[in-house]
C-alpha cells in the first residue's frame, strides 16, 4: 500500500515515485508533512498575493515561505519534529495574514483554496490531512507535471534566495513571484499553455535569483579566483563543513581561528576555497573527500565533527561511527543530529559546541593527497578572456562542454566520468555543482595553460557559466547563444538542478542533454513539449553522444 508519493528527485523509485519510503531515506511521515507544509504555504500565499496588491508586504511571510520550500528539498531535512512544529507555525502565520487581509477590507469569499483555511494542531490530524494534499491530489498527469515542475523550480529558487538573504541581499520581486506561482499551482482554470508559461517564468526568476546570490557572495567575499585546493590533510583536529551557505562558512572560519581546530570543506562547499576572503585563513586547509553521497565513507575517516549547512544529507547506517558528530544548521536537519540555531538579533550563529567537540577528536585520516584546481567563475574567466578567445579562434579549443549539475549514487553516473575521459583533448569542460566530482580529479591536462576542467563553483554558480556564454556570444558576434561552440550535457539530482535547467531554458539554451535519467515528474506530453521546443534529450551511450555532440 502506498504511504506517500514523492517524485521530485532523480532517485525516485523505479523512476516513477517513492511510495513506501524515499530512496533518499526520507520516511513517509516526513514526506507527507512536507507536502502539508507546501499546501499551507500555498494557502498563505492566497492572502499575501492579494495583500501585495493592496500595498502590504510581510517580510516574515516571505522568509517563512522561502525557508519552508527549502526545508523540503531533497536530502535537506529528515526531522519529523521540525516539520510538525513548522506546520503549526504555518497555520498561525496563515491565520494572521487572513486577519490582516480582512482588516484591510479583503473579501474572504474570493478565496476557495482549502489550504487557506484548514487548521489542526493535532499531529494525527496533520498526518491524515497530509495524505490528501500531496502531488497526486492533482489528477490530470500533465497538469500535475507542470505544477510540480514549477514547485521544484521554486524549491531550488528558495534555496538560493535564502543564502542571499543570509548575506543581506533580497529581491522582493522574487518573493512576489514565488507566492504568485504557488497560488497558480492551485488554479484549476489555468490551461496547459498558461502552466507552461509559468514554468518558463520560473526559469526567468531562476536567472534573477542566481544573479542575486552571485552578487551577495562576491560582494561579501570577493570574486572567486584560480585556486589550487589541497585535498590532503594536516595533523590537527578539524571540522568538515558541507552544503552551500557561505555565511555559515564565514562565521565558522572566524570562530575557529586561533582555536587549533582546522576547517575542511566537503562536497558543495569546495568552492569556498576559491574566495579571497576565506583563503586568508591559515587554518582553512582544503577539501576532504568527494561529493555528497561519498559521505558515508568520508565522514568515517574524517574523525572530527561535520557541519551541514544545507543538503545533501545521507542517513547514517546503523553501523556508522560518525552519527554522533554530525551537526546541522539552517534548513537542514536530521533526527538525532545536533541542530545549531539561527542567528538572532543580528548576532552570529554560535558554533562553540561543534568547535569544543572537534578539540576532543583525532585529526583526519589522509584518504588522498595533491590538489585540485578551481575558481573559474565569470570574473576570473573574463580576466582570461583574451587567451580563451584566441584559443577558440586558433582552433586550439574546438568546443566547450557545460557539464554542470549534481552528482548522485546511481551506477549509470559513471557515464559522466567516461564522457569526460572520452572528450578529445581540444575540448574544455565548464562545470559547477557537485557533478564535477565525477571528473575533477582526472588528469585531463590543459590547453596552453587553460585547464580542461574549469570549475565555476557551486550549482548556483551555473549562473557564471551562463554569463560566460553570453559574453562569448558578444565577443563572437553571434546572433544566437546556440550558435556558439558550446554543448550542454547536464547531470541532475535534486531541485536546485531543476531551477538551473529552467534558467538555462529561459536564456534560450537549446539541445540540453539531461541525465542520468529524465525526471519522473515529466509526463510523456510535458517531456514531448520540452523535446520539441527546446531539444531536450536524455543521455545515450558515451560513444553515441560523443558523435552527436561533435558532429562526427
Ligand atoms: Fe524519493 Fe527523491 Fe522524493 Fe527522496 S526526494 S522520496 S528519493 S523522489
Ligand atoms: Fe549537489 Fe546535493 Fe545537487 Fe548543489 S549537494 S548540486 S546534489
Amino acid at each position: 500500500m502506498s504511504k506517500m508519493f514523492c517524485y521530485q528527485c532523480q532517485e525516485a523509485a523505479k523512476n516513477t515515485g517513492c511510495t513506501i519510503q524515499g530512496v533518499c531515506g526520507k520516511t513517509a511521515d516526513v514526506a507527507n508533512l512536507q507536502d502539508l507544509l507546501i499546501y499551507l504555504s500555498k494557502g498563505i500565499s492566497h492572502y499575501t498575493v492579494r495583500l501585495r496588491e493592496m500595498g502590504v508586504e510581510s517580510n516574515d511571510v516571505n522568509k517563512f515561505i522561502v525557508d519552508s520550500l527549502f526545508m523540503s528539498i531533497t536530502n535537506a531535512n529528515f526531522d519529523k519534529e521540525r516539520f510538525v512544529t513548522r506546520v503549526g507555525q504555518a497555520i498561525d502565520l496563515r491565520d494572521a495574514v487572513r486577519a490582516l487581509f480582512t482588516a484591510k477590507g479583503g473579501n474572504i469569499a474570493d478565496i476557495t483554496f482549502e489550504g487557506a483555511f484548514w487548521a489542526s494542531k493535532s499531529v494525527e490530524e496533520m498526518e491524515q490531512k497530509a495524505t490528501e494534499v500531496g502531488v497526486l491530489a492533482t489528477e490530470n498527469e500533465d497538469v500535475r507535471s507542470l505544477r510540480e515542475l514549477t514547485i521544484y523550480g521554486l524549491k531550488g529558487m528558495a534555496a538560493y534566495a535564502e543564502h542571499a538573504f543570509n548575506l543581506g541581499h533580497e529581491d522582493k520581486t522574487i518573493h512576489a513571484f514565488i507566492q504568485k506561482a504557488l497560488v497558480d499551482t492551485t488554479n484549476d482554470n489555468l490551461t496547459a499553455e498558461e502552466l507552461t508559461a509559468l514554468v518558463l517564468a520560473t526559469g526567468e526568476y531562476g536567472v534573477k535569483v542566481m544573479a542575486l546570490l552571485d552578487k551577495a557572495n562576491t560582494s561579501a567575499y570577493g570574486n572567486p579566483e584560480i585556486t589550487k585546493v589541497n585535498i590532503g590533510v594536516r595533523n590537527n583536529p578539524a571540522i568538515l563543513i558541507s552544503g552551500h551557505d557561505l555565511k555559515d562558512m564565514e562565521e565558522l572560519l572566524k570562530q575557529t581561528d586561533g582555536t587549533g581546530v582546522d576547517v575542511y570543506t566537503h562536497s558543495e562547499m569546495l568552492p569556498a576555497n576559491y574566495y579571497p576572503a576565506f583563503k586568508k585563513y591559515k587554518h582553512f586547509v582544503g577539501n576532504y573527500g568527494s561529493s555528497w553521497w561519498g559521505q558515508t565513507q568520508d565522514f568515517e575517516t574524517f574523525n572530527g565533527p561535520v557541519l551541514f549547512t544545507t543538503n545533501c544529507i545521507v542517513p547514517p547506517k546503523s553501523t556508522s561511527t560518525y552519527a554522533d558528530r554530525i551537526y546541522t544548521t539552517g534548513a537542514s536537519g536530521f533526527p538525532g543530529f545536533i541542530h545549531i540555531e539561527d542567528r538572532k538579533d543580528g548576532k552570529s550563529k554560535d558554533f562553540s559546541k561543534i568547535i569544543e567537540h572537534a578539540k576532543k577528536c583525532a585529526s583526519p585520516i589522509e584518504i588522498e593527497s595533491g590538489e585540485i584546481v578551481g575558481g573559474f567563475a565569470h570574473a576570473q574567466v573574463f580576466a582570461l578572456a583574451d587567451k580563451i578567445v584566441e584559443a577558440v579562434k586558433s582552433g586550439a579549443i574546438r568546443k566547450f562542454f557545460v557539464m554542470a549539475g549534481c552528482d548522485g549514487r546511481m551506477k549509470g553516473r559513471s557515464y559522466y566520468t567516461e564522457f569526460a575521459q572520452a572528450l578529445p583533448s581540444d575540448t574544455v569542460i565548464l562545470t559547477a555543482g557537485c557533478a564535477k566530482y565525477r571528473y575533477n580529479k582526472l588528469p585531463l591536462g590543459d590547453i596552453g595553460g587553460i585547464p580542461r576542467v574549469l570549475d565555476a563553483g557551486q550549482c548556483n554558480d551555473s549562473y557564471s557559466l551562463a554569463v560566460i556564454a553570453l559574453k562569448l556570444k558578444e565577443v563572437f558576434n553571434a546572433n544566437d547563444i546556440n550558435e556558439l561552440p558550446i554543448a550542454y550535457n547536464i547531470a541532475w539530482y535534486e531541485q536546485k538542478a531543476v531551477i538551473v535547467l529552467l534558467a538555462l531554458l529561459s536564456l534560450g539554451v537549446k539541445n540540453i542533454h539531461l541525465g542520468p535519467t529524465l525526471p519522473a515528474f515529466l509526463s510523456p506530453n510535458v517531456a514531448d513539449v520540452l523535446v520539441k521546443n527546446f531539444g531536450i534529450a536524455p543521455i545515450g551511450s558515451v560513444d553515441e553522444d560523443m558523435k552527436l555532440f561533435l558532429g562526427e
